[in-house]
């Protein structure tokens, strides 16, 4: 298939639904010493034994530092309407309290590069490279760190302002909580159920002190927050509670205390023993009115009870997985977001932030030809179509990623990018993925003219 195919009657063909392309300053930029930039919490995790496969780190990436141009002129070559990126926060405040100009202007060439040709900039402001000098004060475990967050927001919305079309607050904050302070599977790298709980909190709380900051910063800008979400499914009839509570912990924690200012009882009582210090008024601060938020849909997990009544998930062996072992189950995405609008009478619009999946890709002869990759966003997109005709407000969709990149403790050997990136030469070749994304693209174009 060399084009995606939507629905004659699909609203994702109209111009008003956003198509982009993802991702993030850690996974891409490199240059981790120049332009003032002071290491974060990966630069560090990366350079501890066997914290991630094959001590792979983000010291050069795709060197998008120094080719930023070139990658912006091929995004715009997908024919995509907005690109999200995320800025380091080290860059922007390399020590505490000192701004550094140097960072600014990195990304003000970039959104001007970008709005010169027409594409809107979609600006993370935390996609998990917390400043190392922020962790060793305890980092997410310390409440002092969701006011630090709200005076980098402040740095970066007031130089900013409107430029920056639409901002988020956070990235996926259950990874940078669960895998980052509970499992220490991710930077920091701290196991600790209590941790785990706690650094959430911190982090919503950030999330909700930045808000009032960048409307007053921004007035015109679109704010919101970007959450992970895996619908879970039961194994029998009997796993219902269990694939309920892996969604309440997965991601109700998450966004229900954003749109309903309440933590979810269930996870409330079974984690009873962990849970934070929440002080009074915190969740009014959380609940502040968002205009969007972003949802990451990658795979679902199909639960059960086990002979001990704890709940573990269960891999679908007859369905198709891709490299990494997620499975590709469409319909996830759809039952998703209709769960989403049902359980939340109040939500806001929805953007598709990031979608896509991991393939053991090779150039050969200059051609990519990751077609289970093409199968799986044509997938996606009919899933994305099928809830909005649902009666879900989805306003756009984003591709993860742009290009290969950083896959965190995985290193370089997962492969998400739509562009396929040689680290040895930094050469980029377009895979099938987006040669299809772009063709439809471009017909969308011809027909919106
Ligand atoms: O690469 C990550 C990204 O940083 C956050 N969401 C999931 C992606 C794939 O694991």
């Amino acid at each position: 298939m060399n084009k995606y195919q939507l629905p004659s009657d699909s609203q994702l063909r109209s111009k008003e639904f956003v198509f982009g392309v993802a991702t993030s300053s850690y996974q891409i930029e490199g240059g981790v010493e120049e332009g003032g930039r002071t290491p974060s919490i990966w630069d560090t995790f990366c350079r501890t034994p066997g914290k991630v496969d094959n001590g792979d780190h983000g010291d050069v990436a795709c060197d998008h530092y120094h080719l930023w141009k070139q990658d912006i002129e091929m995004i715009h070559s997908l024919g995509v309407d907005a690109y999200r990126l995320s800025i380091a926060w080290p860059r922007i405040l390399p020590q505490d309290g000192v701004v550094n100009q140097q960072g600014l202007d990195f990304y003000e060439q970039i959104i001007d590069e970008c709005h010169a040709r027409g594409m809107k900039v979609y600006v993370t402001l935390y996609h998990w490279d917390l400043p190392q000098y922020l962790e060793d004060k305890g980092g997410w475990l310390n409440r002092e760190t969701s006011y630090k967050f709200a005076e980098y927001a402040e740095v970066v919305s007031r130089y900013f302002g409107d430029k920056i079309d639409v901002y988020t607050t956070l990235n996926e904050p259950f990874v940078s909580a669960f895998l980052g302070y509970r499992w220490g599977e991710h930077a920091p790298g701290i196991k600790g159920e209590r941790e785990g709980f706690l650094a959430s909190h911190h982090l919503m709380l950030g999330h909700g002190l930045a808000m009032p900051v960048l409307r007053k910063n921004a007035p015109n800008a679109t704010h919101g927050v970007v959450f992970n979400a895996t619908p879970a499914y039961p194994l029998t009839d009997k796993d219902q509670a269990a694939a309920d509570y892996c969604e309440a912990e997965n991601f109700h924690w998450f966004i229900d205390p954003v749109l309903k200012g309440e933590y979810p009882q269930a996870v409330i009582e079974r984690q009873s023993t962990k849970m934070p210090m929440i002080l009074e008024g915190d969740l009014d601060i959380i609940s502040a009115p968002v205009d969007y938020i972003g949802i990451n849909y990658y795979t679902r997990s199909v639960a059960r009870f086990n002979e001990n009544g704890d709940i573990e998930t269960v891999k679908q062996t007859e369905s198709e997985h891709t490299y990494i072992g997620w499975e590709i189950y469409p319909q996830g995405l759809t039952d998703l977001l209709v769960r989403l609008n049902t359980r939340y009478g109040n939500l806001p619009p929805i953007y598709i932030t990031e979608n896509g999946a991991a393939g053991d890709d090779h150039c050969i002869n200059g051609e990519v030809n990751d077609e289970q990759r093409v199968r799986y966003v044509q997938g996606h997109l009919e899933a994305v179509d099928n809830a909005i005709k649902a009666g879900v407000k989805v306003d756009g969709y984003f591709a993860w990623s742009l290009m290969d990149n950083f896959e965190w403790a995985f290193g370089y050997c997962q492969r998400f990018g739509m562009v396929h990136v040689d680290y040895q030469t930094q050469k980029r070749t377009l895979k099938q993925s987006a040669i299809a994304y772009q063709n439809m693209l471009l017909e969308r174009a011809e027909e919106n003219k």
